[in-house]
């Protein structure tokens, strides 16, 4: 028996890994934006890789605002979260509550369930940048950069990346910086995420979303982070709209 446990998992991963050696779409980080951007290209019929860093997907929306576990949304995203299977609360001033794991685990689920493949515990240290383009993502396991063990990683073709890794956008700062290119941003390079001021964060986070590289996109609060604008606190109708929009504006692209 231990055997075909173990037989089944290495085979069934390793089917999965292979199948993913070249996607349509390599989205880098399963937060909010990351996950609703995976889910839309994934029902649309694309070939989507999902690689997270950490062990379990959902980025910050698990511990919602200072842990207690309810996020807000405008009630525009009413119809998201019905999609998604999400119960929601009314909370005044045009606003909902819903339950951040409730949340969390829905956007996983739909999105995998759609048939985006997700490779949590994976990092993305790299992109792979040929004619000026970026055309794919270079991976490793978290643990190995963790231990800072001198491991070489893997490549994954994909015909655009989406940089949702939250915050600070690192790895859409590492890529300009070691590809020596210029973004699409009024400074050419990274900018770095301003204070709270959330209306202007939520609809920053939309405009912002959109591609900065040929073949890169920015997302969720990455897209933030790129284009110098306000954050906004435990609020995700931003995240949920600009992974939207990114799906939409990848769909074009590829046709
Ligand atoms: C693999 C990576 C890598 C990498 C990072 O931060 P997230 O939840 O992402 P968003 O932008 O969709 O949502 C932001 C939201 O959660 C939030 O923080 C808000 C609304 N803050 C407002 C405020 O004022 O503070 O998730 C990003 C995910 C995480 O799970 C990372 O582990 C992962 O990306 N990640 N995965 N390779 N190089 N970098």
């Amino acid at each position: 028996m231990e055997r075909a446990i173990a037989g089944g998992i290495i085979s069934s991963y390793y089917r999965k890994l292979q199948d993913c050696l070249e996607v349509d779409v390599a989205v880098v980080g399963a937060g909010p934006s990351g996950l609703l951007c995976a889910w839309d290209l994934a029902r649309a019929g694309k070939k989507v890789a999902v690689f997270e860093r950490a062990l379990r997907p959902g980025g910050g929306i698990w511990g919602g605002a200072m842990l207690l576990n309810e996020v807000a949304l405008q009630q525009e995203m009413r119809p998201v979260l019905d999609e998604a299977g999400v119960r929601c609360l009314p909370a005044g001033d045009g606003l909902l509550t819903a339950d951040a794991v409730e949340l969390a685990a829905a956007l996983i689920y739909q999105a995998v369930h759609a048939g985006a493949r997700l490779f949590n515990g994976v990092c993305v240290e790299d992109v792979i940048f040929k004619d000026d383009r970026v055309c794919g993502v270079v991976i490793n396991w978290s643990t190995v950069l963790d231990a800072n063990l001198p491991v070489d990683p893997l490549m994954i073709g994909a015909r655009c990346v989406l940089d949702a890794g939250g915050h600070d956008a690192h790895l859409t700062e590492r890529i300009a910086r070691k590809a020596g290119v210029r973004l699409d941003t009024p400074t050419g390079s990274v900018m770095g995420e301003r204070p709270m001021w959330a209306e202007r964060g939520e609809q920053a986070t939309l405009d912002n979303s959109g591609p900065v590289l040929p073949g890169l996109y920015v997302a969720g609060m990455a897209a933030n982070g790129v284009r110098g604008s306000f954050r906004m606190g435990p609020i995700f109708g931003g995240m949920l709209r600009s992974g939207r929009k990114v799906a939409r504006l990848i769909l074009e692209e590829l046709g």
